[in-house]
């Protein structure tokens, strides 16, 4: 509450006026006492949360006087009035909808672009944790959404307050024992979202996106991308990838993983191997961006990388040519193709987003990856994913949590700006 001089003068006057009465009795006595429901308080008491609303005369605050709701008042007291650090965390404050695991004559649910948890990581080569990433960027994300996201670099758009419904679908169960079980109960929550139908499908069809809801998933370790990758090739056939990461992400599974099982194959540095060799990359349009890991191998794992269909961007790349020029090759890489973007967080640098279990210094700042993002618009963006976030690993100010938060917002605004 702002104490004016204005304020301060009126209170003198007031309080020297009645000398009886207390400064709690009449500035916040009806509020806590409420005895007398339509009791007025004198003063500059405002509500910063309640809206002035037109329809109710029993709730109007202004500067000079609150008219206190009967006590059995309460549409103030819904989800639009709340503030932001508040609430339980939806994505952005979205509506939280159960999109899978509904009886077989529920109603369907419909939206255009769903959120999506993906909690996992018993698929990693070193830290863990990424199982806490959903919930970590969902709480990175309580500054955005429907109530001020207007951006101030593209004319003040707001994802979540334009045309498309966006929803999260909360978590897909995905048990950590056993790796097959786990990854296949996320492809099948992928493809019960895929099988529902956008609210705006005039919309879809203009934007060659299909009439299944556009997914964007947050990680859990990388592994989590192959099964959605599985479910939208389903929908969508081949893929354009664009992995942003430090890593190369292609390993041989006979390299990383030990070789001791083909159980221990498919991990988070493999996932694109099978990607390629299951026909979910559509040839000749895939790219890596921000690379700067060493490899496991002297030559070999260039040569495979090469097989699995990727260019190569990397993180020298941005002092060496610049984000813009990056992000026109990127442009020119995918063409028209329908894209994926599948997001390491590890691709920022450890200094903008420490909280990732194999860290790699020498990549983007948070502003060079936002403004690449922002270059990219016009491509045609089907999915996309943000993995590797382990909020253990970051600091008490959040700044992995809410970098991952921002990178998803410009995902949106790649689906939903066009
Ligand atoms: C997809 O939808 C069809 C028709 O509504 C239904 O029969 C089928 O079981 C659904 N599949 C999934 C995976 O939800
Ligand atoms: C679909 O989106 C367009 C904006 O691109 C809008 O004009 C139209 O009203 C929307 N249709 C539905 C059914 O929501
Ligand atoms: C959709 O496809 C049509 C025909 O191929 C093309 O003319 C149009 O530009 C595409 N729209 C978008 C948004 O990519
Ligand atoms: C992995 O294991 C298979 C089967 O034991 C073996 O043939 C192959 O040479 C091994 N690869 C490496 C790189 O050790
Ligand atoms: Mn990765």
């Amino acid at each position: 509450m702002k104490l004016s001089s204005a304020f301060l003068i009126s209170f003198y006057y007031t309080v020297s006026a009645l000398p009886t009465e207390t400064f709690m009795d009449r500035y916040f006595g009806p509020l806590l006492n409420s005895n007398n429901n339509q009791a007025q308080i004198q003063g500059h008491l405002q509500h910063p949360f309640a809206r002035y609303d037109p329809d109710n005369d029993g709730v109007q605050f202004h500067d000079a006087q609150v008219n206190i709701p009967s006590p059995d008042y309460v549409s103030d007291l819904g989800p639009d009035n709340m503030p932001e650090f508040a609430g339980v965390d939806g994505f952005a404050h979205l509506p939280i909808y159960q999109c899978f695991g509904l009886d077989p004559d529920a109603i369907k649910p419909s939206f255009d672009v769903a959120i999506v948890g993906a909690p996992f990581d018993t698929g990693v080569s070193y830290r863990g944790g990424a199982r806490f990433g959903p919930k970590g960027i969902r709480s990175g994300s309580r500054r955005m959404g429907k109530f001020g996201s207007y951006s101030a670099f593209h004319n003040g758009f707001n994802p979540y307050d334009d045309w498309a419904k966006v929803v999260d679908c909360g978590d897909a169960p995905m048990t950590p024992f056993d790796n097959r079980i786990a990854l296949n109960q996320l492809y099948r929550a992928h493809r019960a979202i895929h099988n529902l139908t956008v609210t705006n499908t005039s919309k879809a069809k203009e934007l060659n996106t299909t009439t299944a809801p556009r997914i964007i998933t947050l990680g859990g370790d990388h592994t989590i991308t192959f099964s959605a990758l599985r479910s939208a090739y389903e929908i969508h056939g081949p893929l354009a990838v664009v992995h942003f990461d430090s890593h190369i992400d292609t390993w041989d599974p006979q390299v990383l993983g030990g070789n001791i099982s083909t159980y221990a194959h498919l991990n988070h540095g493999t996932f694109l191997h099978f990607a390629h060799e299951k026909g979910y990359l559509l040839d000749g349009h895939n790219i890596h961006v921000g690379l700067r890991a060493p490899y496991i191998r002297r030559k070999k794992d260039v040569e495979h990388d090469k097989e699995c269909g990727f260019a190569k961007l990397s993180a020298r790349d941005i002092d060496r040519i610049g984000v813009a020029a990056m992000a026109r090759k990127i442009k020119e890489h995918v063409g028209d193709a329908k894209v994926y973007i599948t997001f390491d967080i590890d691709v920022i640098d450890p200094a903008y987003a420490p909280g990732t279990g194999t860290t790699e210094p020498g990549g983007f700042s948070t502003r060079e990856i936002l403004t690449l993002l922002d270059e990219l618009q016009g491509i045609n963006l089907i999915g996309a994913d943000v993995v590797e976030v382990a909020p253990a690993f970051d600091t008490n100010g959040d700044i992995t949590v809410t970098a991952a938060a921002q990178v998803i917002d410009s995902f949106l605004q790649l689906m939903i700006m066009n």
